[in-house]
């Protein structure tokens, strides 16, 4: 379902949505290209999680993500050029090049850090939730953090004090271990987690908890909305679980464009799905998903979704071909913005 918006604020989400797609796509091209960025993780698939979640944030609020953020920092209003420049390490990007993929931050945009560790930011959301609620502000955090997450123990210590002293802070947990829990050697891992009810880790310390599907945008929308609700009114902490399918090109340990590049047509024309994707882009894809939920509201024509996506498409590549002229920083930096 759709999230209870004004037609214009869904083309917004939809445009958001389409610029983490088309910029990973272009990223991983531009890899295969030769241009070396290092390790990163996509966010393909998960879409209509971080784009309705991070819309309902004010700007004061604080966000904390892990290797997979660029979704998030995207719908936040993140430059993509240099975004894309911080993934290639170059001195234009948002950390000057020193934070790579894995700890992109942007103060500016409420990013106070990103950790690659698996759950090191869920004790970092808590301090920030803690920070807002001891300054007297209604500020709130949303922490987003994967499946993996609840197999560390600091997850437990951090939702207790979270719930024992009433703290801001939105657990969101993206799971996207369904149908893929790999455990072969050379595949990207699942999750190993005994509780079969994932929301049961957080109502052991009295902490509401959702789970949603992390593809459908209005019911993560309505999820996010009512744990803001209840975070910016003093009543603590809320844990939502999205449930997504692992997208076919992160099977691998290298995320890999095994699917192609997604056309939208595929929401109007399923025949034009290539067969051994049908079950990916034709059930699976939150993109397409909503999508197909924009044009069978009759909130817009096909021709004004392609629209959107040339004009995407060419911010993207824009963006890539600004961050590789872009220079790497000098060795005269190494040492500036260390603190210790
Ligand atoms: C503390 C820690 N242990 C192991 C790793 C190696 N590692 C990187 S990503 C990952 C899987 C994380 O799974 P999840 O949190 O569900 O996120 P996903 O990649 O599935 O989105 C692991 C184990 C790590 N980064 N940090
Ligand atoms: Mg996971």
């Amino acid at each position: 379902m759709l999230p209870n918006l004004s037609r214009e604020h869904l083309l917004e989400l939809f445009r958001t949505m389409l610029l983490m797609r088309r910029f990973e796509e272009e990223l991983i091209l531009v890899t295969k290209s030769g241009v070396s960025v290092g390790h990163f993780h996509v966010y393909i698939g998960q879409e209509c999680t971080g784009a309705p979640a991070v819309s309902l944030l004010r700007p004061d609020d604080t966000i904390f993500t892990t290797h997979r953020n660029h979704g998030h920092l995207l719908a936040r209003g993140a430059h993509p050029w240099r975004l894309m420049a911080e993934i290639m390490g170059k001195a234009t990007g948002y950390n000057k090049g020193k934070g790579g993929t894995l700890h992109l931050t942007a103060r500016e945009l409420g990013f106070l850090s990103t950790s690659a560790l698996v759950g090191g930011t869920l004790p970092l959301a808590l301090g920030a939730a803690f920070a807002a609620k001891r300054r007297g502000t209604d500020a709130i955090n949303l922490c987003f953090f994967g499946d993996g997450a609840l197999e560390e123990g600091v997850f437990y210590e951090s939702i207790n004090i979270a719930a024992l002293w009433g703290l801001p802070v939105i657990y969101l947990c993206e799971n996207n271990s369904l149908g893929a829990l790999g455990q072969k050697a050379g595949e990207y891992p699942g999750s190993t987690i005994a509780a079969r009810d994932l929301g049961d880790l957080a109502r052991v310390f009295g902490v509401p908890a959702v789970s949603v599907d992390g593809t459908d945008a209005g019911e993560v929308h309505r999820a996010v909305q009512e744990a803001i609700a209840r975070a910016r009114s003093g009543d603590g902490p809320t844990f939502i679980e999205t449930r997504t399918v692992r997208w076919p090109g992160t099977s691998l340990l290298w995320p890999d464009l095994v699917t192609g590049v997604m056309k939208l047509e595929y929401a109007w024309n399923p025949s034009s799905i290539p067969q051994q994707h049908a079950v990916w882009h034709g059930e699976q894809d939150a993109l397409l998903r909503f999508t197909r939920d924009l044009l069978e509201g009759k909130h817009a024509t096909r021709g004004l979704l392609l629209s959107i996506d040339s004009e995407v498409r060419e911010v993207v590549a824009q963006a890539c071909i600004l961050a590789v002229d872009s220079s790497y920083p000098p060795p005269e930096a190494a040492l500036e913005d260390v603190f210790a």
